[in-house]
């Protein structure tokens, strides 16, 4: 039974050992309206193709995991509406019933390895929510971290999140957070979330050989490398935080719970602040392609 289907593009790279970068769909599908979500996601791989990498766009479509999308099938699924938010948890089950749904970074990661594909950019990671030490709603995505062998590029942990929380797990769980090129942990919308990082890189070299050696020591897991958002990009924290609470206590009020939380707070902060978290966050996200490009160069020329 063959697990996933690769792309022409990609099982053509993968043969040649010539860099991959994997993408996640779930912030297409449940993380930007439409058609900004599809806009976001072609420049996102023209990105990595200008990096000289080839992008992996991962999905479940009806009922097929497939690593690497079409164009046709990118613009289909960007268009539908019912599509499932999968994670470690349901990702088979989905395959299972011939399901079709969007990968959050967690089920971005097991297939992306699963491909022996070692780089994946996305905008942000799932974390611990604020009030978890009532909701316990943890995000898989900092388990999967810590077991699953594969570097993803965010924009630092959003900042919808409680980002000391989210930090002391994925020390607990043992993943390296690691900084590129600042001192500062990002927060997603803004350069510095007021922490430092754990972790400091300031090369795709040092990232890739980071990542190798954990491999060669026999350490499972992959790395989150947190990389600013440009400067001309940003909303600084200010300006963000009273967004942000507004929209978590709205959150509340609506009685919204479990995986509608991270596609609810976004789509309340994108209404807050008029489309300007949209223009930010797609401009970070493809500043995440960029580097992850570069890191793939890197782990393929050290590979080889
Ligand atoms: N970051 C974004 N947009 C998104 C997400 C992250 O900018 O849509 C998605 C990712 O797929 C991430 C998921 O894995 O949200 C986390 O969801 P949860 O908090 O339910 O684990
Ligand atoms: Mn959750």
């Amino acid at each position: 039974m063959t697990l996933f289907t690769p792309s022409a593009a990609v099982a053509e790279a993968l043969a040649a050992n010539r860099p991959v970068v994997a993408l996640e769909s779930t912030i297409i599908t449940h993380g930007m309206p439409w058609p900004q979500n599809l806009e976001m996601a072609r420049k996102v791989e023209d990105t990595i193709r200008a990096g000289g990498a080839t992008p992996a766009t991962i999905a479940v479509i009806e009922g097929t995991l497939h690593v690497g999308l079409e164009d046709t099938q990118l613009e289909a699924l960007a268009q539908t509406k019912g599509a499932a938010k999968l994670s470690r948890a349901d990702m088979a089950v989905c395959m299972a019933q011939g399901g079709t749904g969007a990968t959050t970074v967690a089920a971005t990661m097991i297939a992306a390895h699963m491909a022996g594909i070692g780089t994946f950019a996305t905008g942000g990671i799932g974390g611990v929510h604020k009030g978890a030490e009532e909701s316990f709603d943890i995000s898989a995505d900092l388990q999967e971290l810590a077991q699953t062998p594969v570097t993803v590029v965010a924009a630092g942990a959003k900042a919808i999140l409680d980002i000391p929380k989210t930090l002391e797990v994925l020390e607990t769980l043992g993943v390296p957070v690691i900084a590129y090129g600042q001192d500062a942990l990002p927060a997603f919308w803004s350069r510095d979330a007021g922490l430092k990082a754990p972790l400091r890189l300031d090369s795709a070299t040092e990232i890739a050989r980071a990542q190798l050696l954990r491999s060669q020591m026999g350490l499972p897991g992959g790395q989150l490398i947190t990389n600013p958002i440009p400067e001309a990009d940003e909303i600084p924290r200010d300006i963000m935080d009273p967004i942000i609470a507004r929209a978590t206590a709205d959150a509340t009020t609506h009685g919204i719970t479990g995986k509608q939380v991270t596609p609810y707070l976004l789509q309340r902060i994108f209404e807050l602040t008029d489309g300007a978290s949209l223009t930010a966050n797609i401009a970070l996200v493809l500043n995440n392609a960029r580097l992850a490009a570069q890191i793939a160069v890197e782990i393929s020329a050290q590979r080889a």
